[in-house]
């Protein structure tokens, strides 16, 4: 059976309320400068640029925000963009360049809907140095770039982002976490509470990648799931990926994320893609980016030499 390679829908969300640091909302123009559309066509790959989401006003929320900041700012990107990525869902792969890590408080919720819609459960790979599960009331920064994952689970303190409570919150045991080295103290609590699988360094220091990558895809592939891949820049070391605010050393290498993206690939199951917190104002003639490039042709099947793929999940079946 001949595999039916999906359209990609890539979507800009300049977003940067989410940090202090300015300079997110150049992240899809340099993303398209590496020329990440033409390396997708170049792979086979039928390529939709839907160019730069803007946020709709929205009114503002009186209380329930602790010490968040911008949330009125991030609920109005959240809100345009959950419906907007349910409806890419349906045509193909969204891919969505960010901006910052806020933008997943949108796009995993839309996902999330669409899997729903489809009878399937999401699953969500989380590829960042932090594990993004501070509340309104954790956050020592206040910076919502730091709340993403709990919004998208559903926690109580996150669920006026959205326009109607969540229907479809990720579940946060089904929410998997690699190369995490920066946890907050109350958020360390609050991940435990919530079974977020979490493996940290550590775990990629023993083990190496495959080990827990391919428990991952073996719980999605038993499940028939959906996988939703959102990569933070910060997830790879700093000496090759030096265009983020928040770095943190001792992060991936190259081999190792590559690694991942091929066996993702190699899955069939990747249905979605983040690539966030790319600040091309601290990028080294456009390295960065070139790398956020290269590593998602790695998860579009791009391989170095001739390789023999194994079959295909569902996701990318022909009906
Ligand atoms: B990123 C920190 N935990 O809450 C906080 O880059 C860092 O999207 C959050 O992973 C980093 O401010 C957010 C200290
Ligand atoms: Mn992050
Ligand atoms: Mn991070
Ligand atoms: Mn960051």
């Amino acid at each position: 059976e001949k595999a039916t390679p999906p359209t990609i829908h890539l979507l800009g969300v300049p977003v940067q309320d989410g940090t202090h640091e300015k300079g997110c909302l150049m992240g899809p123009d340099a993303l398209r400068t590496a020329g990440l559309r033409d390396t997708l066509e170049g792979l086979g790959f039928d390529c939709v640029d839907h160019g730069n989401l803007s946020p709709a006003a929205i009114d503002p929320m009186p209380a329930g925000k602790g010490n968040a900041l911008q949330f009125d700012a991030i609920a109005s990107w959240t809100r345009t963009l959950a419906p907007k990525a349910y409806e890419m869902a349906k045509n193909g792969f969204p891919l969505f360049m960010g901006g910052d890590h806020s933008l997943s408080m949108g796009s995993v919720a839309g996902m999330a809907r669409h899997a729903a819609e489809e009878g399937r459960e999401l699953f969500v790979l989380w590829l960042d140095a932090h594990t993004d599960f501070n509340t309104p009331l954790t956050s020592e920064s206040g910076n919502m770039h730091g709340m993403s994952v709990a919004a998208f689970c559903g926690l109580p303190e996150l669920s006026g982002l959205y326009e109607a409570p969540l229907d479809h919150p990720v579940n946060p045991a089904q929410v998997h976490m690699m190369g995490i080295r920066s946890i907050d103290q109350k958020e360390r609590d609050l991940l435990r509470r919530h079974h977020v699988k979490i493996n940290d360094m550590r775990v990629l220091d023993e083990m190496g990648v495959i080990r827990p990558l391919m428990e991952l895809i073996d719980e999605v592939k038993s499940r028939n799931a959906m996988l939703h891949v959102s990569l933070d820049v910060d997830f790879l070391d700093p000496e090759i990926a030096p265009a983020v605010g928040t770095t943190v050393p001792g992060g991936a290498t190259l081999r190792e994320a590559h690694l991942i993206m091929e066996l993702l690939h190699e899955s069939g199951y990747v249905s979605s893609l983040d690539l966030v917190e790319l600040n091309p104002f601290l990028d080294h003639r456009g390295k960065t980016a070139e790398l956020l490039t290269d590593l998602t042709a790695s998860l579009f099947g791009r391989t170095i030499f001739d390789r023999p793929t194994r079959r295909p999940g569902p996701r990318h079946r022909s009906v």
